[in-house]
């Protein structure tokens, strides 16, 4: 049975004059399973333009999209309409009609590949917010196995309301017969939402709508345990390399997506707050923020950078090798090799479907994350300091505490973490999703 898999990025990155698998993302979660079944991805390629790269086991068919749709489907309703919503982010919500047409359009036009490439018999996993209508297209054109997995939160219905086309998503989406949270009260809402918005019924945490069942359910996503693991060791050098340039300071570390709904402002007064309140711990420790672009063509998130480059600055000026911030997609080796060389994380995200840096920071690094309870990790992760991002005074007080805390109740902590993370394995956690889809 081949598996075709609809997601927005496609799963490969150049290396020479040809492509290989992206490491530590989706791709690399689903590749061992698709290369099981054989299969195909479809995604949107740079520039939008179409064709095919093979890869052992996959093929990538490109969907060609125009410029206008691409400003239209991602920059538009998926980024200025979807992506605020299912955050809580209202006033951040933008809509526009022409953007609902582009994305309807886009939704299609991926539609129609998926079935081009997957024939009689195939299965198919669409995956998050920008493909939501995928999932009914897909039924109404024949196909019969189709599971769809939502990266990001479910918002409460209140929220989803503001939409003028939410009963088109959650019927885009009830299209599947299996559908995929990162969490149960995520899974909860969309029932709610299936129930009130388009007429399911609930029964034993299944839906029933028009004659079919749909089942929806938590599916909580994990990293690459083994590879991280065996990251270690290559690390160490780096690691070192990187602590000797901040002689005599411990190391903090934050490494998100430019994303406003990643707390970065929040997290840099809070450690402003830190350092105001302890001068002493000024001379003691360093902050590395490490911040990669992100969806620059989104107005709001040009405006953020500007901010978070101001902040930066002058908290760099003020607190000099207090603070650093890197403002730049890192190698994933370099990433790592900078978790290895900090004793504390601050994963503190206003509102995150998951997130996937706290669970890596534990496999690679002796330390401990502050995990803000609004991510979905936070329903996972035992022995972690959990925070709330929106508390400046209580993220600096959590920050002092997380320095002081004795080792022994560092190491008790670690063991329930590393345990839980071990459990959440990304490969694993694919190969669930589509046991379940059958
Ligand atoms: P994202 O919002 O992208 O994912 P997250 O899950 O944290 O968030 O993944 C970010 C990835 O980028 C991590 O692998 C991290 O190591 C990497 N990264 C962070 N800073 C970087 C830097 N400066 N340079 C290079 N790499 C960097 C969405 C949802 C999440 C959900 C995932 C998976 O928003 O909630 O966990 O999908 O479902």
């Amino acid at each position: 049975m081949p598996l075709v898999v609809l997601a927005n990025r496609e799963p490969v990155r150049r290396v020479g004059g040809g492509y290989q698998v992206a490491v530590g993302g989706l791709a690399a979660a689903l590749y061992p399973a698709i290369r099981r079944l054989g299969g195909a991805w479809i995604a949107w390629g740079p520039g939008g333009q179409g064709g095919r790269i093979e890869l052992e086991g996959l093929t990538v068919h490109r969907v060609p999209l125009s410029e206008r749709r691409v400003a239209g489907y991602y920059r538009g309703y998926a980024n200025q309409a979807l992506w605020p919503l299912m955050h809580l982010f209202l006033e951040r919500f933008r809509h526009r009609s022409g953007w609902w047409r582009d994305y309807r359009a886009v939704n299609r036009a991926f539609a129609e590949a998926a079935l081009a490439a997957g024939g009689e018999g195939a299965a198919y996993w669409v995956h998050d917010y920008h493909l939501a209508l995928a999932p009914a297209l897909l039924r109404e054109r024949g196909a019969r196995r189709v599971g769809v997995f939502w990266h990001v939160p479910w918002p409460p219905l209140e929220v989803l309301a503001v939409l003028p086309e939410a009963e088109a998503l959650v019927r885009g989406l009830l299209g599947a017969d299996l559908v995929g949270f990162h969490t149960e009260d995520y899974a909860e809402r969309f029932r709610e939402a299936a129930r009130r918005l388009a007429g399911a019924e609930v029964r034993g945490g299944a839906l029933f709508h028009r004659g079919r069942r749909v089942r929806v359910g938590a599916f909580p996503i994990g990293v690459d345990v083994a590879g991280l693991e065996a990251a270690r060791t290559r690390l160490v050098e780096r690691a070192r390399a990187i602590r000797a340039e901040h002689p005599g300071r411990r190391i903090l570390v934050g490494a998100d997506r430019l994303d406003y709904t990643k707390g970065i402002l929040e997290r840099l007064r809070a450690y402003r707050r830190f350092l105001t309140r302890r001068p002493e711990m000024a001379g003691r420790v360093v902050f590395l923020q490490l911040t990669s672009p992100s969806r620059e063509g989104v107005p709001a998130y040009r405006g953020l950078r500007a901010r978070l480059l101001r902040l930066a600055g002058a908290l760099e000026r003020r607190f000099p090798g207090a603070f650093v911030h890197r403002y730049q997609a890192l190698d994933r080796e370099e990433l790592l090799a900078h978790f290895a060389a900090a004793e504390l994380a601050l994963v503190t995200p206003l509102r995150d479907g998951m997130n996937l840096v706290a669970m890596e920071y534990a496999l690679v690094s002796q330390g401990l994350p502050l995990l803000s309870r609004f991510a979905g990790a936070a329903a996972y992760l035992p022995g972690v300091l959990l925070v709330n991002p929106y508390d400046e005074a209580g993220l600096a007080a959590a920050i002092g505490e997380g320095l002081a805390m004795p080792p022994a109740e560092r190491r008790a902590r670690r063991q329930a973490l590393l345990a839980a993370v071990r459990r959440l394995d990304a490969a694993a956690w694919a190969a669930g999703f589509l046991e379940a889809l059958g």
